[in-house]
C-alpha cells in the first residue's frame, strides 16, 4: 500500500525543503516537488509540519542489570515510549561480564528482545572481560552478527572495568576488523578513592556522586583513551556520554589533528546541572544520579556542549537511557550515594529536548536532524537504510509540529519510571505522527504500534572511517 505524506517541509542533514514523500510498503519510494506526487489510497496531510527521518537513539539500556537492580524499562515499555517520542530505532548494549562468553551475552540480549520491541533495534556489545576469547569473539560479531561497535569502561572497577592493557588490545583488534571502540571515559580507580574519602567524612547525599567524579577525571580518561587509540594505529574511538568542557577539549584537539575520534553527549548534560538537580534538597537529587555526572552551572559546560554540537566536535546526541524508579531502586542509596543506581531515563524526550535547542537558536534544523538521526545512522553503520528521507530508505518518518507544545510529566510519560527527570518541562514543538517501516504507529496522541513488530538491524561498519 502507498501513503503520500503531503504538504510538509522535509528536513534532512542539508536543511529544510518543501516536498511530498511517497511511501510504498516499508520503504520510501520517491520524493516529489509539492503537489506533484500521485495521490495514493492514503494521504497524510503534513501541512505546517516538519517531515524528518525517524530518530535513532544510539545509546540505551533497557532492562539492564546494574547497581544491584535492573533498569526499569523493558524492551516493550522502553521502545514504546521511544516510538511515541519520535525515535524509530534504538541501539542497546548487550553485555559480556567478566568470565562470560561474549556470544552467550549476545544471545541473552536477543532473547530479551524477542517479540518485545515496538521499533527496530540493534546492539553494541559491552566487553567486560577483554581476553583472548573475547578478542576473537569481536571478529565473529563484526563478521557474522551485525555488531560493529564495542563498549569498554575505564570506570566501575570490579564490574565492567578494563585496564589500559586490555583497552589497548581491544583497540588493536578494532583497528584490524574496522569496529568502533565506544569508551566510558572516567578514571574509575581514582573516583573510587574520592568516593571512599567522601563517605568517611559522612558526605552521603546524592550531590556527592557528582563531586566525587570531577571533570578532570573525565578529561584525563578521555585523553588517555585518545592516546591509547593513537598507539593502536588510530583505532576509531567514540566517547560516550561526554559531559564536561575539559573532556570536550581533548576530543576537539584530537579531531583538529584529523584523528578518528568522535563523541556524543546527552540531553541531561545540555540542560541539567549539579546544583539545580543533583543538589536538590534531601534525597531528591538521586533522580539525577548518572555517570558521567551532571556538571556545575558555575562553569561553562552546557554552553560548550551546545557549541560542540554546532561545530561537530560532538557528533551525536543519545540518551544513555537507563531508567530506575525512586521507590525500591534509587532508594537503595538512602544514606550512601554510592549505592544509588546510576541512570536517567529520557528515551521518550530526546527529539523534543533537542528541538527546543532549535527554538532557542542553539542548533539549526539541519543539525537537529543530523545529531539525532542521520549521524547516528552513519556512525553505527545503518545508513542509508535509516537516518534519512530518501528513496529506498526505510519509511521511518516523523511528522513534527512546530506549533505544538509538549509538557513533560510522570503523569503523561510512557516510560516505566515513577518520576520524570524532566518534570514540568515545556517544549515548543510536538511529535505529531510516527511511521516505522511504513506503518503509522503513533498519530495525534494515539498509539497503534505493538510489541514484536520491531526488527533486529544488523549493522555494517561506520561510514566515517576511511
Ligand atoms: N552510566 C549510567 O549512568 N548508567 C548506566 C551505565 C553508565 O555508564
Ligand atoms: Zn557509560
Ligand atoms: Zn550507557
Amino acid at each position: 500500500m502507498t501513503i503520500l505524506i503531503k504538504g510538509g517541509t522535509v528536513v534532512g542533514p542539508t536543511g529544510p525543503y518543501p516536498a511530498d514523500v511517497l511511501v510504498d510498503g516499508e520503504t520510501i519510494a520517491a520524493i516529489f516537488a509539492p503537489g506533484r506526487g500521485p495521490e495514493g489510497p492514503e494521504v497524510i496531510d503534513a501541512g505546517g509540519k516538519y517531515v524528518i527521518p525517524g530518530a535513532i537513539d544510539g545509546h540505551t539500556h533497557m532492562q539492564m542489570p546494574f547497581g544491584g537492580t535492573e533498569a526499569s524499562d523493558t524492551f516493550d515499555t522502553g521502545t514504546r515510549a521511544a516510538a511515541i517520542g519520535g525515535t524509530t530505532t534504538i541501539i542497546d548494549f548487550a553485555i559480556q561480564r567478566y568470565g562470560e562468553v561474549v556470544q552467550d551475552g549476545l544471545a541473552a540480549w536477543h532473547a530479551k528482545t524477542a517479540d518485545q520491541c515496538h521499533i527496530d533495534y540493534g546492539f553494541h556489545m559491552i566487553v567486560g572481560g577483554v581476553d583472548d576469547d573475547s578478542l576473537k569473539a569481536m571478529d565473529q560479531l563484526v563478521a557474522s552478527e551485525g555488531i560493529t561497535s564495542f563498549k569498554l569502561f575505564m570506570a566501575y572497577p570490579g564490574v565492567f572495568y578494563s585496564d589500559d592493557g586490555q583497552i589497548l588490545r581491544a583497540m588493536q583488534k578494532a583497528r584490524d576488523n574496522g569496529a568502533l571502540i565506544m569508551m566510558h571515559a572516567e578514571n574509575g580507580p581514582a573516583i573510587d578513592v574520592l568516593v571512599k574519602q567522601a563517605l568517611e567524612r559522612g558526605e552521603t547525599d546524592p550531590v556527592f556522586h557528582g563531586l566525587t567524579r570531577p571533570q578532570e577525571l573525565e578529561a584525563e580518561a578521555t585523553s588517555r583513551a585518545i592516546w591509547l587509540a593513537s598507539v593502536a594505529a588510530d583505532c576509531p574511538l567514540y566517547i560516550v556520554h561526554l559531559s564536561a568542557s575539559k573532556a570536550l577539549e581533548q576530543v576537539k584537539a584530537a579531531r583538529d589533528l584529523g584523528r578518528n575520534v568522535f563523541a556524543e553527549t546527552c540531553p541531561q548534560y545540555l540542560y541539567l546541572t549539579l546544583e539545580d538537580q543533583l543538589g536538590a534538597p534531601g534525597f531528591e537529587g538521586a533522580k539525577w544520579v548518572c555517570s558521567t555526572p551532571l556538571r556545575s552551572k558555575h562553569e561553562n559546560h552546557r554552553a560548550d556542549l551546545w557549541q560542540g554540537l554546532r561545530t561537530n566536535d560532538l557528533s551525536v546526541v543519545s540518551t544513555d537511557h537507563c531508567p530506575f524508579c525512586m521507590k525500591d531502586q534509587k532508594e537503595m542509596g538512602l544514606g550512601d550515594f554510592s549505592k544509588i543506581p546510576n541512570g536517567i531515563g529520557s528515551v521518550e524526550h530526546r527529539v523534543d529536548l533537542l528541538y527546543q535547542g532549535v527554538v532557542d537558536g542553539k542548533l539549526s534544523l539541519a543539525r537537529w536532524v543530523e545529531t539525532i538521526a542521520t549521524t547516528p545512522a552513519r556512525m553505527f553503520g545503518m545508513y542509508p537504510k535509516k537516518g534519512i528521507i530518501a528513496p529506498g530508505s526505510d519509511a521511518d518518518i516523523v511528522l513534527y509540529d512546530p506549533a505544538g507544545r509538549t509538557r513533560i510529566s510522570v503523569e503523561t510519560h510512557h516510560m516505566n519510571m515513577d518520576y520524570s527527570a524532566w518534570e514540568g518541562w515545556e517544549i515548543d514543538g510536538k511529535v505529531d505522527t510516527v511511521l516505522s517501516r511504513g506503518e503509522v504507529i503513533a498519530s495525534g496522541g494515539t498509539y497503534t504500534g505493538r510489541a514484536g513488530r520491531g526488527k533486529y538491524v544488523p549493522r555494517g561498519l561506520s561510514d566515517y572511517l576511511i
